[in-house]
């Protein structure tokens, strides 16, 4: 495959001391990478300009606006979303990008159930955080009689003309559901591989549970139902 074929939306929001390690290793996977960021006040942008990507700037409404800027800039025909946190590995890209040029899948969903966290487990605001991502993914299940097993990591990869045509809405991480949710409505196919989540290497996660759970609650009745 050619490597343009794919472009990888990095979203970042003050990530200079992982973005390079990130920007590096997903050069050696396409030539389109681009980091959307979110106004970071460090040096995240001209680190990774430096290190080969394209760099846009988000409207600073949150990670879900940052990933539909990335795919209004996209070039590829398949999209790869990775954080830029270190939490996942771009080595892992060729297999999660392998069921969508095989044929068998428009998305896939990466599982950190299926390949293990050193995120999600060790707190109580940790397990919380779990159980409610369980709660949607199983609701997700019945709904459309699928199985998978994680509705909420940032790892991803999609068909650039289906990501077009899912009218993507939601500002923030809730953008995660709304794609899975969305895609399946639409008839889709969404094939899910495991991948190990690592521990964000530096700083804290963006997402505080009690300001944002509402939101979860409520953007994943409305697309479930509606
Ligand atoms: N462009 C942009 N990136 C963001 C924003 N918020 C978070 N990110 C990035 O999105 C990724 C996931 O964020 P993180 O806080 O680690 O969330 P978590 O992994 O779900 O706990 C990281 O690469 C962040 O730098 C934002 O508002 N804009
Ligand atoms: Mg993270």
């Amino acid at each position: 495959m050619e490597k343009h074929y794919l472009t990888i939306v990095i979203p970042a929001r003050n990530e200079e001391r992982t973005i390079a390690e990130i920007v590096t290793k997903c050069k050696q996977h396409s030539d389109d990478v681009m980091v959307i960021d979110g106004h970071s006040q460090d040096k995240t942008r001209e680190i990774a300009k430096k290190c080969g990507a394209k760099v846009y700037m988000d409207h600073s409404k949150g990670k879900g606006e940052a990933l539909r800027c990335g795919i209004e800039k996209a070039q590829g025909e398949i999209l790869v979303f990775i954080d830029a946190d270190g939490s996942h590995d771009p080595d892992d890209i060729p297999r999660v990008i392998q069921p969508i040029i095989a044929g068998s899948a428009e998305h896939v969903s990466t599982s950190r159930m299926r390949g293990g966290s050193d995120e999600l487990h060790g707190d109580f605001g940790k397990f919380l955080r779990m159980i409610g991502s369980d709660i949607i993914t199983l609701g997700i299940n019945y709904r459309f009689n699928v199985r998978l097993t994680d509705s909420q990591n940032g790892f991803r990869a999609i068909k650039k003309d289906v990501a077009k045509k899912l009218s993507l809405r939601e500002n923030i991480t809730t953008i995660e559901q709304e794609m899975i949710i969305k895609t399946l409505k639409k008839g889709y196919r969404i094939f899910e591989v495991p991948v190990h989540e690592f521990k964000r290497k530096y700083g804290e996660s963006c997402i505080v549970l009690s300001r944002v759970w509402l939101r979860y609650v409520f953007s994943w009745l409305k697309y479930l139902l509606f």
